[in-house]
């Protein structure tokens, strides 16, 4: 995680000092009553990585791990291995970008995986805008699970981040598992962007107008399920209820969207598995693999 304490800039209507490479400003509502700047609470995600996809081999062939989970594959999707990602990327040219993507999931219910012994094990589900072929930035939102392997406590958080900036974690949202989150990444330049994160169980909206972030290429969609890194090491892969993506779509400069069918399925190959499939144009799943 990089926390560059060089430019220590936010924004006024940040009432804390956040240290940041970048600016924001956040406005939230609760149940439609806006939310006072005063309790706005961001603060840097615990050391660790949530980010870029690591170590990607592409078009490994069959889907193997989690067969028995798949309900119905396209043949026609390529697979993709990566160490850390698990879930759909779509992507386009740059003479047609990605200008917003948007998807809903509900956060999932995390346990201990058997027979993994890697510490803390945690998974984190978002959707985000490069990282995969445009490897510099990556914008991007969701939740994260994080289990405390001495007492069994799973902290669950939502959090955005603008890599290669750090993480926020949004302390002022609670999450449990099974909420469901609605996410909105608007760019309107390769520097800047509002995220709209919408906590349909619980009646919070919270929103980020973004900017100077570092450039992005706009070319990647990404629907994931991540197995973020704890410091420098890879956190065990939690072990996690079904994840769906639903209303998944990535709309270009050209007006139209794109969806799931064709995407390419990054899947984690065992121990630490994971199985991400097509279900139509918009929708996914990403389920534990053994
Ligand atoms: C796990 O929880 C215990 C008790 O609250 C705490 O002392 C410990 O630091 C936690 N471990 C991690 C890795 O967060
Ligand atoms: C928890 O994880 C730490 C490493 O982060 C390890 O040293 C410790 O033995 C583990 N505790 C249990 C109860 O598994
Ligand atoms: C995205 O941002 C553009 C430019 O600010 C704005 O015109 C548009 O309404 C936004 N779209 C959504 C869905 O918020
Ligand atoms: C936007 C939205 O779905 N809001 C819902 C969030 O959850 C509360 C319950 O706490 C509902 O009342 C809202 O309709």
């Amino acid at each position: 995680m990089k926390f560059l304490s060089t430019a220590l800039l936010l924004l006024g209507v940040i009432s804390q000092p956040i240290l940041a490479e970048f600016s924001f400003t956040s406005t939230a509502e609760h149940n439609g009553v806006p939310v006072p700047q005063s309790e706005i609470n961001l603060r840097p995600f615990e050391p660790g990585t949530l980010g870029r996809i690591r170590s990607r081999t592409v078009d490994a062939g069959d889907p193997k791990i989690g067969a028995t989970t798949l309900r119905r594959v396209r043949r026609t999707n390529p697979i993709a291995t990566s160490t850390n990602w698990c879930g759909s990327v779509r992507t386009t040219t740059s003479t047609n970008q990605i200008k917003l993507i948007h998807g809903s999931f509900q956060h999932p219910t995390c346990t201990q995986r058997p027979g993994i012994t890697t510490y803390p094990q945690a998974a984190a589900a978002w959707i985000g805008i490069d990282g995969d072929s445009w490897t510099t930035a990556l914008l991007q939102a969701g939740t994260v699970c994080k289990i405390n392997n001495s007492t069994g406590i799973v902290e669950n958080e939502v959090w955005w981040q603008w890599v290669p900036s750090g993480a926020y974690t949004i302390a002022n949202i609670p999450v449990f598992a099974g909420d469901w989150f609605d996410i909105t990444i608007n760019t309107t330049s390769a520097t800047a962007a509002n995220i709209k994160i919408i906590n349909t169980s619980r009646g919070y909206t919270q929103s980020f107008n973004i900017y100077t972030g570092a450039t992005l290429a706009r070319v990647d969609a990404d629907w994931v399920v991540e197995r973020p890194y704890y410091g420098t090491a890879l956190a065990g892969f939690a072990q996690f209820t079904q994840v769906w993506f639903q209303n998944a779509y990535a709309t270009l400069t050209s007006g139209t969207n794109l969806g799931i069918t064709g995407a390419k399925q990054y899947q984690i190959p065992s121990p630490n598995g994971c199985a991400s499939a097509e279900f139509d144009n918009a929708k996914l799943y990403a389920s534990v693999a053994p």
